[in-house]
This record gives C-alpha cells, sequence and structure tokens, in this order.
C-alpha cells in the first residue's frame, strides 16, 4: 500500500496527558492511503491514530493481537477498527541533519547514534513502563532520579534505557552545526573561576574523560557552589546522584569509532568544535537552582 502524505492537520487527537519530552515533539501528520482513498489516517508522534482501513505510522508497531509493540522501520499495515496506540516516550527528533556536525562527527555515526541505539533506549524504558503504567505518568529526569522508588524488577532496565534517553536527549541538544569556540555568557565566567581558563578546562575534560574505563559519559557538573568534572559508566546519569549534567560527552564506542576507530582522544578533542554554548548555558542556570 501506498500512502501520499498530506499537510499537517495540526490537531491533537488524544487526550492523554503530555509530560514535558512529549509535548515538545508532539505533531500530527495526515495520510491518504492511495489504495481506499477514502481512508485518512493521522499519526501524532507520540503514537498512532488510526482510522477504518489503513495506519500509517512510523513509531512502534502494534501487535494486534498481544497489544504489544515494537521498534521497526517506517510500516504500514490494515485493520478493520479504530484504535489508538500510546507510548509513554519517544525518541525525540534530531534537532538538525544527519550530516550537519561534519566532519567532526560523521553522517553515518549520528544517523546510527540517534535512529538506532537511542532509539532502542526508548524502546527498552517503554518495555519498562508497560509493566508498571503508573511510572509513565514521569519525565524521564523523574525516573533516574529517585531509582530506588523505581519497582526492584524493572529497576535496572529504567537505570539504563531512563538513562540512555536523557543523556541522549541532553547530547542532541548540547550540540550544533557550526557549534564550538569559546564558550559564552555566564558558563565562560564560571569556566575561568574554577579552571583559570578554557583550555586547561578542556584539557582536563578530555584527559578525565579519555581515562572512562569502557563505555560511560564525560560530565560537567556544578557542585557546593564550583564546577566539577566526573565520569560514569553505561548510561548513569548525575541527575542519579543528585547533581544536574551541564554538559556531557558519549564516550561509548558507537559514538566514534565508524570514524575515529578506537582514537577515543582525538574524538573527544574534535567534539568541542559541535559545541551549543547557549543550550550548555541554559542548562548552567538550571544546574544552579537544581534540587
Ligand atoms: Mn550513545
Amino acid at each position: 500500500m501506498r500512502v501520499r502524505r498530506l499537510p499537517a492537520s495540526g490537531k491533537q487527537r488524544s487526550n492523554q496527558p503530555l509530560n514535558p519530552l512529549e509535548r515538545k515533539t508532539r505533531r500530527t501528520v495526515t495520510f491518504r492511503c492511495k489504495r481506499t482513498m477514502n481512508a485518512e489516517v493521522s499519526y501524532d508522534f507520540r503514537g498512532c491514530a488510526v482510522s477504518p482501513g489503513c495506519i500509517a505510522q512510523t513509531g512502534p508497531r502494534i501487535e494486534p493481537e498481544t497489544k504489544n509493540w515494537r521498534s521497526g522501520p517506517s510500516w504500514l499495515t490494515q485493520t478493520n477498527d479504530y484504535r489508538r496506540i500510546t507510548v509513554a516516550y519517544e525518541l525525540p527528533p534530531l534537532p538538525y541533519d544527519y550530516a550537519a556536525l561534519e566532519p567532526h562527527i560523521d553522517e553515518a555515526t549520528m544517523k546510527l547514534h540517534h535512529d538506532k541505539h537511542h532509539q532502542t533506549y526508548v524502546t527498552n524504558l517503554n518495555g519498562a513502563v508497560e509493566k508498571h503504567p503508573d511510572l509513565g505518568s514521569k519525565s524521564p529526569e523523574e525516573l533516574i532520579k529517585d531509582l530506588a522508588s523505581i519497582p526492584e524488577d524493572v529497576r535496572k532496565v529504567v537505570q539504563n534505557n531512563g538513562g540512555g534517553h536523557v543523556n541522549h536527549t541532553m547530547f542532541w541538544q548540547i550540540m550544533k552545526p557550526k557549534g564550538g569556540g569559546e564558550p559564552s555568557g555566564d558558563i565562560a565566567a564560571q569556566i575561568k573561576a574554577d579552571f583559570g581558563d578554557f583550555e586547561s578546562f578542556k584539557k582536563l575534560f578530555n584527559e578525565t574523560t579519555a581515562k572512562q574505563f569502557g563505555s560511560g559519559w564525560g560530565w560537567l557538573i556544578f557542585k557546593g557552589g564550583k564546577l566539577a568534572i566526573v565520569t560514569s559508566a553505561n548510561q548513569d546519569n548525575p541527575i542519579s546522584q543528585g547533581s544536574y549534567p551541564i554538559l556531557g560527552n558519549d564516550v561509548w564506542e558507537h559514538a566514534y569509532y565508524l570514524k575515529y576507530q578506537n582514537k577515543r582522544p582525538d574524538y573527544l578533542a574534535a567534539w568541542w568544535n559541535t559545541v551549543n554554548w547557549d543550550e550548555v548555558n541554559k542548562r548552567f542556570a538550571t544546574a544552579k537552582s537544581y534540587k
């Protein structure tokens, strides 16, 4: 079945409450099924809406018998009834083109990293929330902020995949095309106060993060009125330890191996050319009042 994409209707069809992340990403797209012609369907970005005749969606796929869903490529199928399926968490769209961070981060890495790795964290997080639906009313940050409150059977899944979702959502935002350069605003002054100058800060951040054994992240946090550089393993986020990360760099091999192979320090050095200092300043303002 082929569909023709029509202009977005702008209508929101769901009465379900949205969490803040979803509010940003939600949109409605209307498709017309070419085979049945009269069947117009609306697809909203957090799940799907259907009409008799066909479903069009690019997100999680619903298995009609089990009501379980799985992620997959764009797909179309047919149904005879009205069904609406929503998922708690969604992959936010990349805020720029996959190739926009070239030559520092290559297109193929960005595509895999966003569409496959980040999507997997979101998919797995939704799987955990499916077992405990009340968790789905919390933002992903809230989930990982108090891991002790997460039911034990899904706690590790939420730690790894909730962390993965939060970390990558931040990661895409703190980078931008033609980014980098010297820091600006309040964060520039704080870096100067706590590290002497930007070059010294960058050197310390890169050295510290290069030493993170295996997969993990390097972070800049604000603690006790001062900036600090820390690392974490896996997808652990400083939020779980009470600190809001101002910036973080992903040093899982999936973030750099296609272009930089085993040369993590080269990737770390190049990454600074992508930094979105406006976004980092916004996060610094949040970090200063974070409780
Ligand atoms: Mn990653």
